[in-house]
């Protein structure tokens, strides 16, 4: 062989039809993948996280390799591994004397510094080349969002549907609307339960990196007892396959329900699989949309699971690239409260708090009402510091990679943008959880008692987060009315209102450090 092509492939690019590998031949080419401690430490990623992902790496690595490229693969517990990308690149170069390295741009800020390095480092060509797993490129994104005063993910998503033709009839939207929201908000009825998506039992390879990834990283956050992610694009497909069938029909109506220990309902749990490659984002909408046409599943449903994928998620990747590296120091509201323990522990009365936690550390997921409105909502109205939010949010979620986690938590969750991303902080108070949830009749507080001993604290807190911000969201037309309310109770009810929210605020522990970050 002449002087290879080195092919660097990252834990979230593990697609046949990868840009890198696309007009290569494989005799030419080098596929390198690492696995390696920094990727694992950077933040302390629960422990199903890094099973899911070094177990996908290694079936990815075993399926390129019976269709014939040549991997060079590097253990996490190989004793020359170096622990960083780039040092294992360097080490990979010394091996295969490669002509040039070739590689899809990371998926994350941190790691394209690393990359933009490698030229020098190496004096090698380095050929970085767009991500055309998404649909929008980053370039498109930008000149989308120039000039725009408002960025909002509507007009975008709008955007998207002409370009993909999804659900489009000539240049109308199916249905005559380009959003059914309000038919996706209805409370969950009463012992409510989705069918049950598949669950992949691990094999021998899993089963290694189990054990791989409890004897390295013990002081992770999470249990693997539930360990039960798709890690090869063959299982993805079923999980698609049954979620098309199974739990699209009621996925708009129950998209914003939440159900004490169900914990998924109708979502796809898809989001592992997409981010990580082994789905293609267009072909589970293209599903989707096929059901609609063949009535299998309502409009309402499909238009809101189309809208995630190429609407929110594109977005929120595209928000992200804008607004970096300046996102991650964002902190419009200046929140400066430290993370309380429970997001770790689980250890509150508020049954909300408690069970989000739980999946949180059963499942390493937990879906997006609440991920928004009870953890997100919690951490707005308590002013927690954005930053420990973020890092909380990145440690726990398996499909958690930082251009889709910080828009999400900065900017939809937290404000923290100053309302690039949100036309209105997502504050709310109990009433929203007891409409869309079971959470509030067994809790150990009421959700009725407005203040003071026994009240739900999500109610004081809402009020009180309003009132310290009222300055900048008194003019606001979305929210203006919340501070007429505000104004009409009397003085003695304002003040028992911030009392209680004061008195709570003091009683929550914060988080010891070293949960997130070693
Ligand atoms: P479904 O509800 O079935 O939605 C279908 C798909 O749409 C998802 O699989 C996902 O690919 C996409 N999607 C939906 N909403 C969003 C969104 N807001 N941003 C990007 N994609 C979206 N999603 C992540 O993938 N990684 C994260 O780290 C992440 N962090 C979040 C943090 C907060 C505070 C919030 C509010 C949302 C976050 N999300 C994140 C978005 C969303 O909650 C998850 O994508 C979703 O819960 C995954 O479960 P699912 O596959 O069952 O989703
Ligand atoms: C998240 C992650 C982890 C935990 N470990 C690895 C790894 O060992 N090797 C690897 O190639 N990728 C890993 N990843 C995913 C990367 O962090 C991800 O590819 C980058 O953040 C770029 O988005």
């Amino acid at each position: 062989m002449t002087r290879p092509i080195l092919v660097p492939i990252l834990g979230d690019q593990l697609t046949r039809t990868l840009a890198s590998l696309r007009g290569m031949t494989k005799a030419d080419t080098v596929v390198l993948m690492m696995e390696v401690r920094e990727e694992a430490t950077y933040v302390k990623h629960h422990k199903q996280k890094l099973v899911l992902i070094f177990s996908a790496m290694r079936h990815f690595a075993e399926e390129l390799r019976q269709a014939g490229w040549h991997v060079d693969y590097i253990a996490l517990d190989d004793p020359e591994n170096s622990g960083s990308f780039s040092g294992e690149v360097e080490r990979a170069i010394q091996r295969h004397d490669p002509e040039r390295i070739r590689i899809v741009e990371s998926g994350e800020w941190r790691v394209r510094e690393m990359i933009d390095d490698w030229p020098d480092a190496f004096d090698r060509d380095v050929e970085v080349l767009a991500d055309d797993r998404f649909l929008c490129a980053i370039h498109e994104f930008a000149d989308w969002a120039e000039d725009r005063d408002n960025l909002r993910m509507e007009a975008f998503y709008r955007d998207m549907r002409r370009r993909t033709g999804l659900l489009m009839e000539g240049d109308e939207p199916a249905g005559g609307q380009w959003n059914y929201d309000k038919q996706n908000r209805a409370s969950p009825d009463d012992d409510m339960r989705a069918p049950p998506a598949p669950s992949f039992k691990p094999d021998t390879m899993t089963c290694e990196v189990i054990e791989m990834v409890e004897r390295e990283f013990a002081d992770h956050f999470g249990s693997l007892d539930r360990f039960r992610w798709p890690v090869t694009s063959d299982q993805a497909k079923s999980v698609l396959d049954a979620f098309i069938t199974e739990r699209l029909p009621d996925f708009g109506t129950y998209q914003d329900a939440m159900v004490c220990g169900e914990d998924d309902l109708f979502h796809s749990l898809l989001s592992t699989s997409i981010n990580l490659g082994l789905l293609d984002p267009l072909e589970c909408c293209e599903r989707a949309a096929e059901a609609w046409r063949e009535g299998d599943a309502p409009l309402n449903a499909v238009e809101g699971f189309v809208r995630q994928i190429i609407g929110w998620r594109e977005y929120i990747r595209g928000m992200y690239w804008l607004q970096m590296p300046d996102l991650r120091e964002a902190n419009a509201l200046k929140a400066e409260r430290a993370l309380p323990e429970f997001y770790w522990t689980g250890e509150t009365d508020m049954r909300c708090l408690a069970d989000c936690v739980r999946s949180t550390r059963d499942n390493a997921h937990a879906h997006h009402i609440q991920r928004l409105m009870v953890l997100g909502n919690f951490a707005l109205i308590a002013g927690i510091r954005p930053q420990e939010v973020e890092d909380w949010f990145l440690v726990v979620y398996a499909d958690a990679y930082e251009w889709v986690e910080l828009p999400n938590v900065a900017a939809m969750a937290l404000w923290a943008d100053e309302g690039k991303l949100a036309s209105k902080p997502y504050a709310a108070s109990g009433n929203y959880i007891n409409k869309m949830s079971d959470y509030c009749g067994q809790c150990a507080y009421s959700v009725s008692k407005k203040h003071g001993e026994g009240a739900c604290s999500f109610n004081p807190l809402y009020w009180h987060f309003m009132d310290r911000h009222r300055e900048r969201f008194e003019n606001n037309p979305r929210i203006s009315r919340v501070y007429a309310t505000w104004d009409r109770m009397d003085a003695d009810k304002r003040k028992a209102y911030l009392e209680s929210a004061e008195a709570f605020l003091d009683s929550l522990k914060p988080a010891e450090n070293g949960w997130a970050r070693a």
